[in-house]
């Protein structure tokens, strides 16, 4: 009875901030975005971007991440550790104010702004919130401070010295567990999610070591360390597209409290691999420090190319398109206060920015091509070739939109329109072979779903520019079908189907097709792939019929499934279904192409880094990187990242 007078009485700051951690656990979708998978790594990200930001800061060099047996996630710095005395504003020790009140982080301690945190930047409390229970160790003046949350942040006793430790040891170790009742449909991490992130992270903070640790499987783990940093990264993604020239350019500087470092080399392929960061963040949409590089690397090539009387007179300018052409270029700037825009929020829009990157990466290039002429006249031969391609491909993309010019015909002899003009509900199935085509198109809903029978092989546009990829039969056809254009051209208003569906057979052929179609789409129609609008058919493996009933299964673990429900007495029997050209009409369509029955696997871009490099593995020049991908990825299904 008193007990509860009492607490009522002087606890109310901390009825207050329960309040607050309260609010996230009622609605964790406004602080993390979603409490699926995602999510739940999410919470990781956000106690390693603190430890981050104090490897920013000077103080920590080394980070260490577990995912325990139970899934439970322990992330460790070497660093200053959390500030453990009585904070004034709260009355409460500095690590319980960072762990129980929403967006403490920055606004805290002494001096240093706060560079990293994510998309939902939101902090430590957001993750003691979320979670089951969470320990803090901070190691410091010679002690071990602990402290204990439980179930949604709450402390389970004060911050404690509760060991001794060497006075020269300093650091922050965060335990935590996320609560499965607000992650409900799945608490299991992703080691390959972790590893890919962490690695990283090592590369955009040059001198960081990150490792990662895996206590569920023996000897699992992993460890990144970059001493050059971007430089290193850009190495990577290169590794298997044969570099043209020996340096990787690296530009480094500061201007009114903004860090910018890029990176690049130029490379053998006819792709642009630009990725640029803010704060250790991913920016795909792009935004003005990614502006001002591109203007400036335009500009600067254009000027030496005059000057060095390798550009004349007659000439074109160079292109922003021309200069990009083989590119692998990393873009990372630190900024204090970020404003991102755009659909994603994840385009910077700080417009003073474009000025700045614009001046560091100029004045570094300029000084990059006078020393160095030799790889300036290879990176400028490569910007020149691709300029004269340009103007070809320019020819023969008028090809593919002049519809006088093309060979209408043999168009409309390959490609079978659905009737509808409506594009959000039209359908085109690209089908592998003309005997599963005259199937599918006998099958069809000939109102929604158009075919398009593959006969020639694709052309693999990894090893292909443009104007070589237009001249190929099955690509013009494919890029007329679809209506967008190509690009400069590209329209993704004019796309003529929501769906694009690639049907090809379960076995290596039709993996390689699709293959193909994928590095087809992802190099020269990447916007179809983002919205979402590129589909893989899954015929089925097997067929199950007992007494009437006919079933379908996709795989061995379906079929197994679906034994099970049966019953020990039912009578069944199992056939392994044939390649799409072997089925006929009504099979293809029952199975496959039905939009009541069939299954459908989106194709995603997750992440275009990974996509890039696994592209270039695939397709490039090199074969050994190939064999080696396939023989560790033997169903393909990674691809679908
Ligand atoms: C495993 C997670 O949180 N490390 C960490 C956090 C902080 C500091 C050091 C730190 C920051 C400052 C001064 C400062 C934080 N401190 C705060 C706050 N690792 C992890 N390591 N001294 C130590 O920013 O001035 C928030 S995070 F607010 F207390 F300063």
């Amino acid at each position: 009875m008193n007990d509860e007078k009492i607490e009522k009485v002087y606890d109310s700051s901390a009825i207050q901030v329960l309040e607050g951690l309260e609010a996230v656990r009622k609605r964790p979708g406004m602080y993390i975005g979603t409490t699926s998978s995602r999510g739940l790594h999410h919470l990781v990200w956000e106690i390693v971007d603190n430890a981050i930001d104090e490897a920013l800061a000077g103080y920590c060099t080394h980070i260490e991440v577990t995912v325990g047996k139970d899934n439970s996630i322990t992330v460790k710095d070497d660093g200053r550790g959390i500030p453990v005395d009585i904070h004034p504003k709260t009355g409460k020790s500095t690590v319980e104010t960072v762990y129980t009140v929403l967006h403490a982080g920055g606004k805290f301690g002494g001096g240093g702004y706060k560079v990293s945190g994510g998309l939902h930047g939101v902090g430590a409390s957001v993750v003691n919130a979320l979670s089951d229970w969470l320990e803090v160790k901070v190691y410091k003046n010679g002690n071990v401070y602990y402290q204990r949350f439980s179930k949604g942040g709450h402390p389970e006793d004060n911050l404690k010295i509760i060991d001794k430790c060497d006075v020269n040891r300093t650091g922050t170790t965060v335990h935590f567990l996320p609560d499965d009742d607000i992650f409900t449909e799945t608490t299991v991490y992703d080691y390959e999610i972790l590893k890919t992130r962490l690695k990283e992270l090592a590369f955009l903070n040059k001198g960081l070591r990150i490792s990662l640790y895996d206590d569920r499987e023996a000897d699992k783990k992993d460890s990144f360390y970059y001493e050059g940093g971007i430089i290193e990264y850009v190495q990577m993604l290169n590794k298997n597209k044969n570099p043209i020239h020996e340096t990787i350019v690296y530009v480094d500087g500061e201007d009114k409290d903004i860090k910018v470092e890029v990176a690049f080399q130029y490379n053998e392929t006819y792709n642009s691999s630009i990725y640029s960061f803010v704060n250790n963040i991913t920016t795909p949409e792009g935004g003005t420090h990614e502006d001002g590089v591109r203007r400036a690397l335009t500009r600067i090539l254009n000027k030496y190319a005059t000057n060095a009387g390798l550009l004349k007179e007659k000439d074109d300018p160079l292109t922003g398109d021309d200069v990009r052409e083989g590119i692998t270029m990393i873009i990372s700037i630190k900024h204090p206060n970020p404003q991102f825009e755009g659909q994603t929020k994840t385009k910077l829009g700080n417009s003073e920015v474009r000025t700045i990157s614009d001046k560091i990466f100029s004045e570094a290039l300029e000084r990059f091509l006078m020393e160095n002429p030799d790889q300036a006249k290879i990176i400028i031969d490569k910007s020149m070739t691709a300029s004269r391609a340009r103007v070809a491909a320019k020819k023969a993309r008028e090809l593919t939109r002049r519809k006088g010019d093309l060979d209408i015909t043999n168009f409309y002899g390959k490609l079978s329109d659905c009737k509808s003009k409506d594009a959000t509900v039209s359908e085109i199935f690209l089908v592998e072979g003309d005997s599963a085509g005259g199937s599918a198109i006998k099958g069809r809903d000939s109102m929604t779903q158009a075919i398009l029978p593959l006969r020639g092989k694709i052309l693999n546009v990894e090893k292909a520019r443009l104007d070589r990829a237009l001249s190929n039969e099955e690509i013009r056809t494919i890029i007329t079908a679809f209506g967008t254009g190509i690009g400069e051209e590209f329209d993704l208003s004019k796309l003529r189907y929501h769906k694009i569906i690639i049907m090809t057979d379960a076995d290596v052929d039709g993996s390689h097709i699709r293959v193909l179609l994928l590095t087809l789409f992802y190099r020269f129609f990447k916007p179809i792939v983002e919205a979402g609008h590129v589909y893989a058919a899954q015929p089925p493996l097997y067929r199950i019929t007992h007494g009437k009933t006919r079933k379908y299964v996709l795989d061995d673990a379906e079929r197994d499934e679906y034994l099970a429900t049966l019953g020990p007495n039912v009578r069944y029997e199992i056939a392994r279904m044939k390649g799409l050209g072997e089925m006929d009409a009504e099979e293809l369509n029952e199975t496959t192409m039905d939009i009541n029955q069939r299954v459908l696997r989106k194709i995603t871009v997750e992440d275009a880094i990974s996509a890039d490099e696994i592209f270039s593995k695939l397709m490039g020049e090199e074969v050994e990187p190939r064999r080696e991908f396939i023989e560790q990825n033997a169903t393909y299904a990674n691809l679908d990242v």
